[in-house]
């Protein structure tokens, strides 16, 4: 078996959609095991994943298994409920079902409950080589749906530079994941218990394309709004395949005080263009490689009629902020934290929020990853 094959491990399905060129949308683990509580988290990605089916693609949840990276889907999360609260590895215990994994690997996995490690990039060899069980965050996701050559990831709210961070340095590996691997992330922007504003300035450094769905605004995830602007914009249209020439933004600026803004994108052409930064750029008729190597992030920003109120958001992450400090929370473990606590002081108003754009965000995804299959011809 070659060395790939052992360490990353496909569904039949999704090696099936890959090899015939068939959308698929990968997801990831960790807004699962630790971005939601029980039993929210089995409804939730059982939802996402029939959105992405609803809409033409193949979903594809990744996460570590044994050591094993696997890129499953068809999750029977009916069934799954019943042995414990984490759907990850639950997940992959019913999907190992299906194909085939002995009774006894099936028990222990049923009873690894929370175990699984948040896995970000440094931690993925870590999880491999002791053979552990990785729920994976954006960066690690991003890597292994890279690897195995799908283009488009569908997520809530990605990592980001966290407030104070001129003290603690703390910024998210998913930044520089999206630097150096070229996939698509489609979310609801960034959620406001990190600072958008130098998330966006950091993604800027790292060479990363932010775009934005039928707004100019870089949403902050819990409202469709975060005042700051974004470059790019992305329009729906039906028409694909439209020419480069015809189409690239003229810069224009539709407020005094804020930086230049490209003019709207048709949607599928922003992708055509997104296509091209990875592979090949035709400019007056020269195919001139680019293989940019960079990640794009697309940002969805929920309905307004859904978003939750700002002010009510705000003061429940200073609060949050503030416990963190005081029980020294830190690394890894403050995202998780941070999101548990606004959840719960918002009486659960932030995870609403979080379903709804993540289900939101889903519904985008095929036509994206539809496009990279249309450019591919
Ligand atoms: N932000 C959210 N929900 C999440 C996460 C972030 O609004 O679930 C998760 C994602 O998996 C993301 C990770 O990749 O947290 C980032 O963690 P950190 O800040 O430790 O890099
Ligand atoms: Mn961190």
């Amino acid at each position: 078996m070659a060395i790939q094959e052992r360490l990353v491990k496909l569904s039949p399905e999704v090696a099936e959609a890959l090899s015939s060129g068939n959308p698929v949308v990968a997801l990831e683990s960790t807004i699962i095991s630790h971005g939601m509580p029980y039993p929210k988290n089995l409804e939730t990605a059982k939802e996402v994943e029939a959105i992405v089916r609803e809409n033409g693609a193949v979903p594809a949840t990744i996460a570590i298994l044994d050591g094993v990276a696997c890129v499953v889907n068809d999750l029977d999360l009916v069934k799954v409920k019943r042995f414990a609260t984490l759907f990850v590895v639950l997940a992959l215990v019913e999907t190992g079902i299906e194909r085939g994994l002995s009774m006894g690997e099936l028990e222990r996995l049923a009873t690894l409950g929370t175990k699984a490690q948040k896995t970000a990039r440094r931690d993925i060899a870590h999880v491999v080589a002791t053979r552990g069980n990785g729920a994976t965050t954006v960066s690690a996701t991003m890597f292994f749906a890279s690897m195995v050559g799908i283009h488009v990831f569908v997520t809530g709210g990605i990592g980001g530079v966290h407030r104070h961070s001129e003290e603690t340095m703390d910024i998210s590996s998913d930044l520089t994941e999206l630097g150096r691997t070229p996939v698509a992330v489609i979310s609801a922007g960034v959620k406001s218990i990190l600072d958008i504003p130098r998330t966006l300035e950091y993604l800027e450094t790292q060479g990363v394309c932010v775009a934005t769905y039928k707004t100019n605004e870089f949403p902050a995830f819990f409202t469709e709004r975060s005042g700051c602007k974004v470059q790019l914009q992305c329009i729906p249209t039906n028409v694909l395949g439209l020419h480069h020439s015809t189409t690239f933004p003229n810069v224009m600026s539709d407020d005094k005080n804020s930086t230049p803004c490209y003019g709207p994108l048709k949607f599928a052409v922003a992708f055509n263009l997104i296509y091209k930064q990875w592979f090949k750029c035709f400019y007056k008729d020269v195919n001139l490689k680019v293989k940019l190597g960079t990640g794009i992030l697309i940002a969805v920003p929920i309905p307004k009629e859904h978003s939750a109120s700002g002010g009510l958001i705000e003061s429940a992450i200073q609060s949050a902020l503030r416990e963190a400090r005081d029980k020294n929370i830190t690394g890894n473990a403050e995202t998780p934290f941070l999101l548990a606590k606004v959840n719960e002081l918002t009486g659960g108003a932030s995870l609403a929020s979080s379903i709804l754009s993540l289900t939101k965000t889903a519904k985008k995804a095929k036509q994206m990853s539809g496009t990279f299959i249309l450019c591919k011809q």
